[in-house]
């Protein structure tokens, strides 16, 4: 069946970490089928132990759109195995072509299985933290259609959290940056995040519930970079900081 050799294909590309040529050049598949795709995809790592262990919501803010050239929310699927511990190291070799970018995290403190409203949606979150995303297209060149980075988990390579911190009474307005070795190489602010950060954590609940995907009690939302991503080299050292929520830091080796 088409859609679980396609999984195939983008799974064994993240897992050795070798570039792959775009799906929809020798495929057409809906966005419906690029969700099953990473589906089946995920499902792969389960089968190896994976854990899920959140949800991420990508081209939340215009600077990525205009990075990546795709103007549609779209989500993905976080695991254990893709979770690095704050000041600790990326090791180049396990992926392609990583780029960084600064994030919020939202933590889940109850199951939820439907849309829910904007208002409703801090009565479900028991914590923020700083974060970095580490986003490793799986296709040659870092480009991709909107169905192609679907199938491919949105890039999802890995994260890194910072300390939780209750939640504050705002987040709007927040300034938000990336750094390597210690300089600011882009700065953003929450609100760049579909207007508000919660926008995004209200879309997550919205798409998890449409493709059946249940958000478990004590799960991650990442609610998508307010800046562009950059390459990562090695012997380079990068951060995200977040404006009363502190920040994160990670090696490159
Ligand atoms: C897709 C992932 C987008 C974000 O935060 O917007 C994303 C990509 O840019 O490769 O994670
Ligand atoms: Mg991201």
């Amino acid at each position: 069946m088409e859609i679980k050799e396609l999984a195939r294909i983008v799974d064994t590309a993240a897992h050795l970490g070798q570039p792959i040529t775009q799906l929809s050049q020798n495929h057409h598949f809906s966005e419906a089928d690029a969700y099953a795709i990473q589906a089946a995809s995920l499902q792969r790592r389960y089968d190896r132990g994976e854990q899920l262990i959140g949800l991420k919501m990508g081209f939340t803010s215009k600077a990525k759109m205009e990075q990546m050239g795709v103007n549609d929310l779209i989500w993905g699927r976080l695991t254990d195995a893709m979770l690095l511990a704050n000041g600790g190291s990326l090791s180049l070799d396990r992926f392609i072509h990583p780029r960084a970018e600064p994030e919020i995290c939202f933590l889940v403190n109850q199951p939820i299985d439907r849309e829910l409203s904007l208002e409703e949606t801090p009565n479900y979150v028991s914590a923020v933290a700083p974060a970095l995303e580490i986003i490793d297209s799986r296709y040659e060149n870092f480009k991709f259609s909107l169905e192609d980075v679907i199938a491919d988990n949105c890039s999802s390579a890995a994260l890194v959290l910072g300390e939780w911190q209750l939640v504050p009474s705002s987040l709007d307005q927040l300034a938000i940056s990336l750094e390597i070795d210690g300089q600011i190489v882009h700065l953003g602010s929450s609100s760049a995040i579909l207007g508000n950060p919660w926008a995004s954590f209200q879309a997550a609940t919205r798409l998890a519930a449409h493709y059946g995907q249940v958000i478990a009690k004590g799960a991650y939302i990442m609610a998508g970079a307010a800046t562009p991503a950059v390459y990562l080299e090695r012997g380079q050292s990068v951060a995200a900081n977040v404006e009363r929520l502190g920040g994160v830091i990670l090696g490159v080796q």
